[in-house]
C-alpha cells in the first residue's frame, strides 16, 4: 500500500524527556513537563516530536536501557500521562516518533533474568550467548563501544554475553524469530496507541556475524574495534524486510528513522532506498567524524568546514533522501562545535541551522538548539552523569592522558553537553525545576532562556520559525535537486536546491571575519531575490560577488 509520505514533509523537534521540563519537582523532567510545553514545541513550527526512551530502565545509559518496553518508567509518570501526552500532541498536529530501543535490552529484563539462568529455557537464545575459549577467556577481543570487553561472563550458563554498549545492556538476538516478533509486537503495541513512528537505535548492529573472530584494534583502544563483524551483518535486510511487511501491513501510514553508526553511504542506499521497504531515512554519522583525534571521538580535534561540507554534500548526492542533523542527545551542542559560541553565538546558531535545515531530507531539532544552547563546560568530572564520560576518562587515564587533556576531551565532546536541562526562564535552576536537577544547569541560563528569546525579534528561536515557514512553504525545499555550489572555498558553504525553473542559493560562512564570496556565472547572472539572512542590511538583490559579514547566511530565491 502506497503511504502518503508525510514524513518528507516533517520537521522534528528531539525531546530528551530528563532534561525537558520537571513539573512534580524531583529534578527530573517528565511527561507531563512535554505535555505542559507543548504549545511552545508547536510554536517553533515543527511538526512531529521524538521522545527518547521514557519506558521502565534503570536507568544505566539514561533510558537506553529498557527493562519493560511497554511501561513507562515512574521517574517520567504513567502509562495515563503517555496516552495523554499523545492525545495533546495529535489535537495541535503534531506527530509523535518514539525511541525503539531493540538492539539490546537493560539486564533487568525478564527476558534477560531468565535466559541467564540455563540454556534451555523460553528465553534462552533472545540473547547472543558464546562458550568461553579453552583458557575461560572472553570468546574474543571484541570491545564495547563504552569501554572494556563486549563480553561478560556468566556462571550459570557457564557461557559469556555480548553487549556491544555497557554490560547492563546485552545485546537482544535477532537471529532468534520468537525475539524478533517479540519486537514487533512491542511496535504494535505503542502503534495502536496512535504513535505515528520509531527512531530505531542502533539499528545497523541488529544482526552479527556469528562467528566471532578476534577483530582489529583501532583508535589506540585495548579491545577489538565493536565495528567490525557487527555492523551491517549478514540479515539485517533480511530482518529490516520482514519487520516491515509486518508492521506496515497493518500500520501502512507511518514513519521508520533508523540510527546506523559505522554504515558507509553505500551500505545506507540498501536501508532507504524506496524500492527496498525498509527504513525511510538514517541517521548517519560520517559527518560527526570531523573532529575525530588520535582515540577517536574524544579529542580536541576542531573540524574544518571543507570537510564538514564534502560529506555532507556526499549525502545529498548519493541517498534519495536524508535525516539532517547536527547535533543530539549524544553529539556535543552545535554552536560549540561548529559555530562560536561567544562574540557570534547569534549569528553562527542562526547560520548553521539555515545550512543544515534546507537541504534536502528531514531536518531534526535537539531540544534547546532553537535557542542557541550552547556546552555545559563542566570542569570537574563529578559533574559528567554519563557513564561514556566516566568509562573514557579511566580508560585515557590508564593511557597516561594527563587530567587536563582529560577535561579538555570530555568538555569538548562529552554527550552531557547536550543533556543539561532545558532553560526556559531566568529562575534557579533556569526554570526547568524547583529541586536541584539530576545534572546540573547551564550557568548561562540567565542570558539564554526561552523567555527571553521568546521577548526578542531577532532571536534564534525566531530565526527557527522563519525558518521552519520557509522551508515547508514550497516544493522547491521539499523535493529540490541539491548540488553544491563551489567545492572550494575555505570558509563559505554553499548550495543550491533546483526544481523546475526554480533555484534557492543557500549560502553560509563559517568564518568570524568579513569574506568575499563570489557566484559562478550562471548564477551570478540571474535575478535572484533575498529571502532569508541573520544580518539585517543583506542587499534584496543577489551580487555576483558577496561580502559576507562573521556567519552571515542568506537565502536567495530565483525564480
Ligand atoms: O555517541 C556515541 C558514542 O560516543 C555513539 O557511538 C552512540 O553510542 C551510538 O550512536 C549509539 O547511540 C544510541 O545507542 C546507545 C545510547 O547510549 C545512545 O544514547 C543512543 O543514541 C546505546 O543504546
Ligand atoms: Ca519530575
Amino acid at each position: 500500500m502506497k503511504t502518503n509520505e508525510w514524513w518528507r514533509r516533517a520537521v522534528v523537534y528531539q525531546i530528551y524527556p530528563q532534561s525537558f521540563n520537571d513539573t512534580n519537582n524531583d529534578g527530573i523532567g517528565d511527561l507531563r513537563g512535554i505535555i505542559e510545553k507543548l504549545d511552545y514545541i508547536k510554536s517553533i513550527g515543527v511538526n512531529t516530536l521524538w521522545l527518547t526512551p521514557f519506558f521502565e530502565s534503570p536507568l544505566i545509559d539514561n533510558g537506553y536501557d529498557v527493562s519493560d518496553y511497554k511501561k513507562v518508567a515512574s521517574d517520567f509518570g504513567t502509562m495515563q500521562d503517555m496516552e495523554a501526552l499523545i492525545a495533546e500532541a495529535h489535537q495541535r498536529g503534531l506527530k509523535l516518533i518514539f525511541d525503539l530501543v531493540v538492539n539490546h535490552s537493560s539486564d533487568q529484563h525478564q527476558w534477560f533474568r531468565e535466559s541467564k539462568l540455563s540454556r534451555d529455557n523460553k528465553y534462552s537464545d533472545y540473547y547472543i550467548w558464546r562458550d568461553p575459549k579453552p583458557d575461560g577467556a572472553a570468546p574474543s577481543n571484541l570491545g564495547s563501544v563504552f569501554g572494556g570487553s563486549a563480553w561478560t561472563y556468566v556462571k550459570a550458563r557457564n557461557q559469556y554475553y555480548l553487549h556491544l554498549f555497557a554490560k547492563e545492556q546485552p545485546d537482544l538476538n535477532w537471529d532468534s524469530k520468537a525475539l524478533r516478533y517479540a519486537v514487533y509486537d512491542v511496535m504494535d503495541f505503542w502503534l495502536a496507541k496512535g504513535v505515528d513512528g520509531f527512531r530505531m537505535d542502533s539499528i545497523s548492529f541488529l544482526s552479527k556475524n556469528a562467528e566471532f573472530e578476534d577483530v582489529p584494534v583501532e583508535d589506540n583502544k585495548k579491545f577489538g574495534a565493536y565495528y567490525y563483524g557487527t555492523a551491517n551483518g549478514p540479515h539485517i535486510h533480511e530482518y529490516l524486510k520482514e519487520m516491515h511487511q509486518v508492521i506496515y501491513s497493518k500500520y501502512p501510514d507511518i514513519m521508520l528513522v533508523g540510527e546506523t553508526p559505522h554504515t558507509s553511504m553505500n551500505q545506507a542506499k540498501l536501508y532507504v532506498e524506496p524500492n527496498r521497504q525498509e527504513l525511510n531515512m538514517v541517521f548517519q554519522f560520517e559527518h560527526m567524524h570531523v573532529d575525530y583525534g588520535a582515540y577517536g571521538r574524544y579529542s580536541d580535534v576542531t573540524f574544518k568546514m571543507s570537510d564538514l561540507r564534502q560529506s555532507m554534500a556526499r549525502w545529498q548526492k548519493t541517498l534519495s533522501w536524508n535525516a539532517l542533523y547536527l547535533g543530539n542527545h549524544d553529539q556535543p551542542r552545535l554552536v560549540s562545535r561548529f559555530g562560536d559560541e561567544g562574540r557570534y553565538r547569534v549569528k553562527s546558531a542562526k547560520m548553521l541551522a539555515m545550512i543544515q535545515i534546507l537541504q534536502k531530507g528531514t531536518p531534526f531539532i535537539y531540544q534547546g538548539d532553537e535557542i542557541g544552547m550552547t556546552n555545559a563546560h563542566f570542569t570537574a568530572l563529578s559533574q559528567y552523569k554519563d557513564l561514556e564520560a566516566h568509562n573514557t576518562a579511566a580508560f585515557l587515564q590508564s593511557e597516561h592522558v594527563s587530567h587536563k587533556q582529560i577535561m579538555t576531551f570530555l568538555a569538548r565532546k562529552s554527550r552531557d553537553n547536550a543533556r543539561t536541562p532545558m532553560q526556559w526562564e531566568d529562575t534557579v535552576n533556569g526554570g526547568f525545576s524547583s529541586h536541584k536537577p539530576w545534572i546540573e544547569v547551564n550557568t548561562n541560563y540567565a542570558k539564554i532562556n526561552v523567555i527571553e528569546a521568546t521577548s526578542d525579534e531577532n532571536s534564534i528561536l525566531a530565526f527557527y520559525r522563519q525558518l521552519i515557514a520557509l522551508k515547508l512553504q514550497s516544493q522547491l525545499t521539499i523535493d529540490g535537486d541539491f548540488t553544491l555550489i563551489s567545492a572550494n572555498d575555505s570558509s563559505v558553504f554553499a548550495y543550491q536546491r533546483q526544481l523546475d525553473g526554480q533555484k534557492l542559493i543557500v549560502l553560509g560562512s563559517f568564518s568570524d571575519k568579513k569574506v568575499r564570496y563570489s557566484l559562478p556565472k550562471e548564477i551570478a547572472n540571474a535575478n535572484g531575490k533575498l529571502v532569508l539572512s541573520n544580518y539585517q542590511d543583506t542587499p534584496n538583490d543577489l551580487n555576483p560577488t558577496l561580502f559576507l559579514k562573521p556567519y552571515e547566511g542568506v537565502v536567495y530565491l530565483i525564480n
